[in-house]
């Protein structure tokens, strides 16, 4: 082992190491420790954004920022501690392979429409009144929805309500970014006009679970909205019955034509958490970005409690060991990268086994709030 060692830091070696780095080459016998970690080392770190943090940047960037002047939409985008400073991105994202925001629209704003072949997903949390129009559809949204922006589709978002409106965005923007797969475009015009009835999809998927005929090959999912109504009405029949271990009640929102999640690289659910439920703690390759919609509690993040309330948003990285608590009946929103874990075929999860299943509780994660 000594003599091995000594062979690593040898002259010899480490001459030619040298060497070969100034013709932009490297030496795998010295690299693989780092390039092939024995399990997932995340660079994102556990974290949370408190909605009171959240919500107070939005009204301020209200007067500061509007989507008239800039030509943009009003997100605040959450950047994991963990993943700043990562060269040469010089942004950081929410985890290694997702992206997240809080999005405000206020009556009477339009956010223009653009396409990009990253897709997006939205989860309403507050107001009601506007609409995004997705390739010629406007789709009306109100508090517990979650819609989808498949990647390549036109979109843009206007508010002819009267309450400002806000939702969280998820999307696959690190991924896209290092694989080196981004195309942007702007729309010609500021906005896109209709070109079918509003809440065209959803009126299609009035029935839930019944597909029209003709969807059996669509070309893109075909529902862009998934109405909170059919969403709880799910959970409320799942929670007759025995709770998952993990997850309490949770369902994930699906493409009804393929029976895959709704969006292609992100999966999303929605769980309802009973007072009293303390799930057992696993860990998968997968990493999620949690919002609580509604309710209160914690989650034990690699021994670290994270205490959570209506509007906070965490994340887990991968290969993370977490349980979840609910103090009060909570529903978490959750997105997570276990579709591109599934591409890669890298998707693994480790149920804890020790101490009955639940981890020692070490700290207690202080969120940072606003002055
Ligand atoms: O609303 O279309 O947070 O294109 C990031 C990129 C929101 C959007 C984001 C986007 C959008």
């Amino acid at each position: 082992m000594a003599d091995k060692l000594d062979f690593f830091q040898s002259d010899i070696v480490q001459d030619f190491n040298k060497d070969i780095e100034s013709f932009h080459l490297g030496p795998l016998w010295n690299a693989i420790p780092d390039l092939m970690h024995k399990q997932p080392t995340p660079q994102a770190i556990p974290y949370l954004w408190k909605w009171e943090t959240l919500y107070t940047k939005l009204m301020e960037a209200s007067k500061i920022f509007t989507p008239d002047r800039g030509g943009e939409r009003r997100a605040i985008y959450l950047q994991n501690p963990g993943l700043k400073n990562r060269e040469p991105w010089g942004w950081a994202s929410t985890t290694q392979t997702l992206y997240a925001a809080v999005q405000l629209i206020l009556p009477g704003e339009t956010a223009p429409s653009h396409r990009h072949t990253q897709s997006a997903l939205r989860f309403i949390t507050n107001g009601s009144g506007a609409y995004t129009i997705v390739q010629g559809e406007r789709i009306f949204m109100e508090e517990g929805d979650y819609l989808i922006t498949p990647g390549g589709l036109w979109h843009g978002h206007s508010h002819p309500g009267d309450e400002p409106m806000i939702w969280m965005d998820a999307l696959d923007i690190p991924t896209i970014y290092s694989i080196g797969g981004t195309f942007f475009e702007a729309y010609p015009d500021r906005i896109e006009q209709p070109s079918v009835p509003d809440n065209f999809s959803a009126q299609r998927y009035a029935g839930g679970m019944v597909r029209p005929i003709s969807d059996r090959y669509p070309k893109v999912a075909p529902l862009g909205a998934y109405k909170w109504s059919q969403t709880i009405a799910a959970i409320e029949g799942l929670s007759k019955f025995e709770p998952d271990p993990f997850d309490g009640y949770a369902v994930e929102y699906i493409n009804p034509s393929n029976g895959k999640t709704a969006n292609p690289n992100m999966a999303s659910w929605m769980q309802l958490l009973p007072r009293g439920f303390q799930g057992k703690a696993h860990r998968h390759t997968s990493s999620t970005i949690y919002q609580v919609y509604k309710g209160a509690g914690y989650t034990v993040i690699n021994g670290v409690r994270f205490d959570w309330a209506k509007g906070d948003f965490f994340v887990v990285p991968n290969w993370a060991w977490h349980e979840h608590v609910a103090l009060e009946d909570s529903f978490l929103f959750s997105v997570s990268d276990l579709p591109i874990m599934e591409k890669f075929e890298v998707q693994r999860e480790e149920i804890y086994k020790e101490k009955n299943g639940h981890q020692e509780i070490q700290d207690q994660f202080v969120p940072l709030l606003p002055k």
